[in-house]
């Protein structure tokens, strides 16, 4: 119910969500054609649809960021949020989500996409959105749509409630029943269904399941269970609010179903948003909004930098009224002036007038606003009304400006877009000086890296990280490091003696001195030892060395020939020559690795791990998760390196891991030498 009963009032925000390719891109289209906002309905397929407007989404034909239109459904203003569907770019959808009033999750009857479905339900569920399921592509459909509730239903935890039933002519799905009103309607191609009697056979279905709807409603409802019970039809009133009523209670997710691409079913969808949806009273109440006096309260759905008009940020006002001048601040920082309140409509922006709670619009020049900021005009901030924490990165890439001369220029490229996608994230590695792009996967990084090139105009260069191999030392020596040097003048000269010895595992690095009788004046032992250090940044087999001690016991020096600069440089040979002959060992990093995912293939993550001379440690079930597994593994650094790409392909794309430095393991034989070659040659 809305704030007084009956339907929600204001202007709506609802999200279009679901697995991979369903069609949610489509159906915004189809809505935009239904409700008259654009004239011809454009396809995803031929790059002409509102939606996926972008070069990267375009060119690889699949949404790669959220898309937004705003568009007007029997006098109400409607804003709808094309979220991706790809695991990757998850985060666009679930930073989306605060803001809605209701998702509508697009799915297909498809086997293999049902994990990714309950994926994202888990998602709404989580974060008490309402929702409807739109069974969508019915025009491919082979089979009924009890069969597809029964396929479905184990990805929702709430109750799964069909309003429709499709109607046949063979085996074609010609048309459906609205189970609530108890109508009939054929399709029709592009334009509203056409309403038709409702008699004979598909009377007798019909009767079979609004019963089975209703029964579903009299879960939660005493006084309808009596009804039925006795037999006596409930009013028809009774039966929308009890709808709209558990919709808005998470008790069950009522399921739609039409054609995107033929614009079937867009209608009824839209009257069920319009009188069962919740609006933006029953929102912010949800999130705890709490604005004092005219204090306008805003979230931040998404912020972006366009390649022309500057940034962006597409936001939900949840109180108050936001128009130009506004200034606004989230909890961390002052998020800048709004300059300009803009209509939506993909890519395309209009200026409007001032925007007020319940509408989503995008304000203009907020220069410091990031996605997921909740924003306050008034004194005091708002407390964040959803903190949606990024999944941890999975995969990176080393990335370098092709050009010097962008270096710059890179850096503030990757703040802006780590500004809009926080699921991403950057890395400096100080020792190989590497500039490491962490995200969700292949593509999320590939469209990183492509909208580099097209929106800022710096050409990168992409490689795989660096792993952090280190070496050690089998066993120890005593070492003379001797540096003589006679050349007119002044001569240097500078000798050490060093007792260089192995220390267990993870014990870094020491250094002492035993010197007596000042055989080394002790004003030139801290420079022994930075020779020491400096020499042992690159070991015999070309990785920094670890794990053992260095201890000064002896030397000699020349009262006019010595120096730090000479003793430096004895240190330095003592390391360079001595290390050889104790029998240097690669270490390679050792990382536990958690992988999640659904039971089925567990058995292929056991595979997958032990290929990449993982050490299997055992796996429970997931808690929380029925249905799931955790497989736990030590695994070296450099096969996690694309580990996510297998996961993911073994398992629909829902498949994750989670990873932490462990140790640092000896790694001897032909995949050390590979190893030990591949660093020569680079040199
Ligand atoms: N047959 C049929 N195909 C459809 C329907 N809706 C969408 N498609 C097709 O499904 C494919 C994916 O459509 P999109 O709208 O891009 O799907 P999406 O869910 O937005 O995809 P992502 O955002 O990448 O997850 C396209 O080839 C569409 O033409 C439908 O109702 N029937
Ligand atoms: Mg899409």
């Amino acid at each position: 119910m809305g704030e007084n009963g009956g339907r929600a009032k204001g202007p709506r925000c609802i999200a279009l969500v679901g697995p991979f390719q369903s069609g949610k891109t489509t159906l915004l289209e189809a809505i935009l054609t239904r409700t008259g906002a654009i004239q011809r309905q454009g396809s995803v397929d031929a790059g002409t649809s509102i939606g996926d407007a972008s070069k990267e989404a375009r060119h690889h034909k699949m949404s790669v960021e959220l898309s937004a239109a705003t568009t007007a459904f029997m006098d109400d203003s409607y804003t709808f949020i094309d979220c991706p569907g790809s695991i990757e770019f998850m985060h666009d959808m679930r930073a989306v989500l605060p803001a809605v009033d209701a998702a509508v999750v697009v799915c297909e009857m498809d086997e293999k996409k049902v994990p990714q479905l309950q994926l994202i339900l888990r998602e709404l569920e989580e974060q008490n959105i309402p929702r409807f399921l739109f069974l969508n592509k019915i025009d491919k459909a082979d089979s009924g749509a009890h069969e597809a509730l029964q396929l479905l239903q184990p990805a929702s935890r709430c109750k799964l409630l069909l309003r429709q039933i499709p109607t046949f002519s063979g085996d074609l799905i010609t048309g459906f029943v609205d189970l609530a009103l108890e109508r009939a309607f054929v399709y029709k191609e592009h334009a509203a269904s056409e309403l038709v009697a409702l008699e004979g056979d598909t009377l007798d279905r019909e009767k079979t399941a609004r019963f089975s709807m209703l029964e579903t409603l009299a879960d939660h409802d005493d006084q309808l269970m009596e009804q039925l019970l006795e037999d006596i039809q409930p009013p028809r009133d009774k039966v929308f609010d009890d709808l709209s009523k558990e919709l808005r209670d998470g008790l069950v997710c009522p399921v739609l179903m039409g054609a995107a691409t033929r614009t079937n079913g867009v209608l009824r969808l839209l009257k069920a948003l319009r009188h069962e949806a919740p609006g933006i009273a029953d929102t912010v109440k949800r999130l705890g909004v709490k604005a004092t006096g005219s204090d306008a309260v805003a979230y931040v759905l998404k912020s972006l930098h366009t390649s022309h008009g500057g940034k962006m940020s597409i936001a939900r006002i949840l109180a108050g009224q936001v128009g130009d001048g506004v200034t606004f601040n989230s909890a961390e920082r002052e998020a800048g002036r709004v300059s300009g309140v803009f209509k939506l409509m993909g890519p395309q922006s209009e200026k409007r007038g001032p925007a007020v709670a319940g509408d989503t619009v995008a304000l203009g020049k907020l220069d410091h606003a990031k996605t997921g900021d909740t924003l306050s005009s008034g004194k005091q901030a708002h407390p964040p009304v959803g903190e949606v924490k990024p999944y941890p990165p999975v995969l990176a890439i080393a990335i370098a400006a092709k050009e010097r001369k962008d270096d710059v220029k890179l850096g503030q490229a990757l703040n802006k877009l780590l500004e809009e996608d926080p699921s991403q994230t950057v890395v400096h590695n100080p020792e190989t000086h590497e500039v490491i792009m962490w995200g969700q996967g292949e593509m999320h990084l590939r469209v990183a890296a492509e909208r580099l090139s097209d929106r800022f105009g710096i050409a990168i260069e992409k490689r795989a990280p660096s792993v952090g191999y280190r070496e050690t030392i089998g066993k120890g020596i005593v070492q003379r490091g001797r540096h003589k040097k006679q050349s007119g003048g002044h001569g240097q000269f500078g000798d050490v003696v060093l007792d260089i010895k192995p220390l267990p595992r993870g014990s870094g690095f020491t250094f002492t001195e035993k010197i007596t009788g000042g055989v080394v004046p002790r004003n030139y032992i801290p420079s022994v030892e930075e020779g020491v250090i400096d020499a042992l940044k690159t070991g015999p087999l070309g990785f920094p060395v670890v794990d053992l001690a260095v201890a000064l016991i002896d030397g000699s020096y020349h009262t006019v020939d010595s120096s730090d600069m000479a003793f430096r440089t004895a240190g330095r040979i003592g390391i360079v020559e001595g290390l050889p002959q104790c029998q240097p060992v690669l270490l390679e990093p050792i990382y536990s690795v958690e992988i999640v995912c659904p039971s089925e293939a567990t058995a292929k993550m056991n595979a997958i791990l032990s290929g990449r001379r993982g050490q299997i440690l055992g796996f429970d079930t997931r808690e929380g998760w029925p249905g799931w597994d955790v497989v736990r593994a030590m695994m070296p650094e450099t096969e996690i390196g694309d580990l996510i790409v297998e996961v993911r392909s073994a398992t629909a794309g829902v498949g994750t891991f989670s990873f932490k430095f462990d140790h640092m393991a000896e790694l001897t034989g032909r995949t050390a030498d590979q190893i030990i070659a591949a660093r020569r040659a680079a040199e």
